[in-house]
């Protein structure tokens, strides 16, 4: 089985709630970027009323780390993110742009959930640009680059009609986004049936842009997160070289299996490094950090070597 592609590592969870300084019930669903050696972690956690905010942690190897005393971003004072982040923010991604750290993170509120752009040079401070989304979007992941002049993201919209797919859209400013195309849905009779989200910021290989995500089956018992593979063309991120038939990591250990929703493993970032390995970052039954990691390599190969349909 194609689990053993990703390595746990030894120490998971790597970050959990007895870490943080502030009280909170959970911590997961995080982001991540190395900045000047450093690892940075965006987590998302429920505060003990449910909502969500998100902490900042940091490592020198990736795998021990320690937590800021205060949350990093928390919902905001001023309009007209004030009326949009009124119930939480959640599940960050961190990309690089023109060395600038870009962060996307679902905004909730009683409007529905929808997604903040907002920016930073060096994590001490935040600035908001923009709600780029209308409601009923999650998982926004930018490409680190232009393409064409554009910028490049995936998304992930609701939909009752057609089920919830990975889709692709261009902005020529970060604010501005269309020329959407439907690029990955879920597989009837698959891991990834009912829906399918981005989850990793995209990086770049040798073959194409990887990107991992998540994918859910509903079961009598409730949905099964599992993470899969995909890999973008390196000109053209919206031809797919391949899809993975077969997901890359199910929930396992205890802390996968059972929590605060149990059976989960979900991803927000992944840090490729120079020796051919990837350190994946996931969120455990959405209430534990966890970290694995795989080879490149092997990612790759099984995107291309066991491809399914990807629409
Ligand atoms: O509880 C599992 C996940 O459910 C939602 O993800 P999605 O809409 O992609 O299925 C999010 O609430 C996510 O944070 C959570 O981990």
């Amino acid at each position: 089985m194609n689990n053993q592609i990703v390595k746990r590592h030894q120490r998971n969870p790597i970050l959990t709630k007895a870490h943080i300084p502030y009280p909170v019930a959970t911590v997961h669903n995080a982001g991540m970027i190395k900045h000047d050696g450093t690892y940075i972690m965006l987590f998302r956690s429920h505060l003990g009323n449910g909502r969500s905010v998100i902490g900042l942690a940091q490592s020198e190897d990736g795998f021990s780390f320690r937590a800021r005393p205060e949350p990093f971003i928390t919902p905001a004072k001023e309009e007209p993110f004030r009326t949009y982040e009124e119930y939480g923010v959640e599940d960050p991604r961190i990309c690089c742009i023109d060395n600038e750290y870009y962060i996307t993170y679902s905004a909730y509120s009683r409007h529905g959930v929808r997604v903040t752009l907002a920016k930073t040079k060096d994590f001490a401070g935040l600035e908001r640009i923009s709600l780029i989304t209308q409601a009923d979007y999650r998982n926004v992941v930018l490409f680190p680059q232009r393409f064409h002049g554009r910028y490049v993201r995936l998304d992930r919209p609701h939909s009752e009609i057609s089920p919830w797919s990975i889709w692709i859209s261009y902005s020529p400013d970060l604010i501005h986004w269309g020329d959407s195309k439907v690029l990955i849905k879920p597989q009837t009779y698959h891991w990834d049936e009912m829906k399918v989200g981005p989850g990793a910021t995209p990086f770049r290989t040798e073959n194409g842009w990887l990107t991992i995500f998540h994918g859910v089956f509903k079961t009598m018992s409730g949905s099964v997160y599992r993470l899969g593979a995909a890999l973008h063309d390196l000109q053209d991120p919206s031809q797919l070289l391949g899809v993975a038939d077969e997901w890359i990591l199910q929930p396992e250990d205890p802390w996968e299996v059972s929590g605060y929703v149990n059976n989960v493993v979900f991803c927000c970032g992944a840090i490729p490094e120079s020796d051919g390995t990837v350190k994946i970052y996931w969120g455990g039954a959405d209430s534990v950090m966890c970290a694995g990691t795989a080879l490149i390599g092997d990612l790759v190969e099984i995107c291309l070597s066991k491809r399914r349909e990807p629409l």
